[in-house]
């Protein structure tokens, strides 16, 4: 006998919410909404869409490798880096919505040409996030952060870009994974889109994601232990013993794309964490383009964001390229690991 086909309820696509209908939506909701922050999403959009079919087909296209350079980091530039960058300047300088940018990939703001209008909007990023995956096939991701502009008029400066992530109005994230998914919070409800690359549109997949209270894993380099405070090495053992909560050990998972790791605790729990280390006695992690961002929707979801002693989200930048240790996840798990190093 043939099964009964099972139809199920209808799809995203099918509903049609597709990520500028959602912002839509809510910006009729916002009294006095201009449409810019609307417009900032479709370019945002557009570029992780962009950047996505370029990830996708990379190892059939020139654009794998390194460019011979270091960045302000110190790092070796993949050519998709440079890409990805170039993809998202050109996508969100000419709309007039923003004011200024700035990215991992450059030392300084990058200005909006002056034959574009200026916008009420700072937007910072980190284009190609995980750029050690990037030719081995392995999940990467692009990270943004948007504030309103101090500055009145004119073009933006970067007093504009230094600001806490507690003022952020906008964060998300763009994971170029098995799918591409694009999640993003105003800090009020923490939104999942997937890309259906036939159709060309991001559709809500993820409504109102909460992070769980504590999960069952935890993700680090453990290859930097002995450069590891005691403290944190003593958390992570505790983690792998029986007496970590729950009664059992906690599974480990490591990426080393934070876009990854943090999708995967964002929806599963868990902790995340880049430590200080002697190497990296500030942290590893980009304040302004990785980890206040991620801070931001970690907090909207329910979850917490900690440098180990204060809160990600509080802290004032004085620079642009300042890092800072990061351990973000489900409430509890950051609790414990608070009171670890308190
Ligand atoms: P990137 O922005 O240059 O790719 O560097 C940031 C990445 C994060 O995505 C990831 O969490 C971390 O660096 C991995 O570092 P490591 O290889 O030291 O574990
Ligand atoms: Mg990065």
């Amino acid at each position: 006998m043939r099964p009964t086909p099972s139809w199920g309820p209808p799809s995203p696509e099918q509903l049609g919410w597709t990520l500028d209908r959602h912002i839509f939506e809510r910006q009729r909701r916002v009294q006095g909404a201009t449409g810019d922050f609307t417009g900032l999403f479709q370019s945002i959009a557009l570029a992780g869409r962009m950047i996505a079919a370029r990830v996708h087909k990379a190892g059939l296209s020139d654009v794998l490798g390194r460019v011979g350079a270091t960045n302000v980091q110190g790092e070796e530039v993949q050519r998709l880096d440079v890409i990805a960058n170039q993809i998202l300047v050109r996508c969100v300088e000419a709309g007039g919505h923003v004011c200024v940018m700035a990215s991992e990939e450059n030392e300084d703001i990058i200005p909006i040409p002056p034959h574009f209008p200026h916008g009420k909007y700072v937007l910072m990023f980190d284009p190609l996030d995980g750029s050690s995956n990037i030719d081995v096939c392995m999940s990467i991701g692009t990270i943004f952060s948007v504030h309103r502009r101090l500055s009145k008029a004119g073009p933006g400066t970067r007093e504009d870009c230094l600001q806490k992530g507690t003022e952020q109005v906008a964060a998300g994230y763009i994971l170029y994974g098995s799918s591409t998914v694009l999640v993003y919070t105003t800090g009020q409800g923490v939104h999942g889109f997937t890309l259906d690359p036939l159709v060309g549109e991001f559709f809500l997949s993820h409504e109102n994601i909460r992070i769980p209270k504590r999960g069952a894993t935890y993700s680090v380099n453990e290859g930097n232990t002995l450069r590891w405070d005691p403290r944190v090495r003593e958390w992570v053992a505790w983690l792998k013993s029986a007496d970590a909560p729950g009664g059992q050990p906690y599974g480990h998972r490591y990426i080393g794309t934070l876009v990854a790791d943090f999708h995967r605790t964002l929806l599963k729990g868990g902790i995340f964490a880049y430590p200080a280390d002697d190497k990296n006695p500030s942290g590893k992690l980009r304040l302004l383009y990785e980890c206040a961002p991620m801070a931001f929707i970690a907090e909207a979801a329910g979850g917490a964001a900690t440098t180990g002693t204060r809160r990600v989200l509080d802290i004032e930048p004085e620079a642009l390229h300042d890092r800072t240790p990061l351990f973000i996840g489900s409430a509890e798990d950051v609790a414990d690991l608070e009171r670890r190093l308190a």
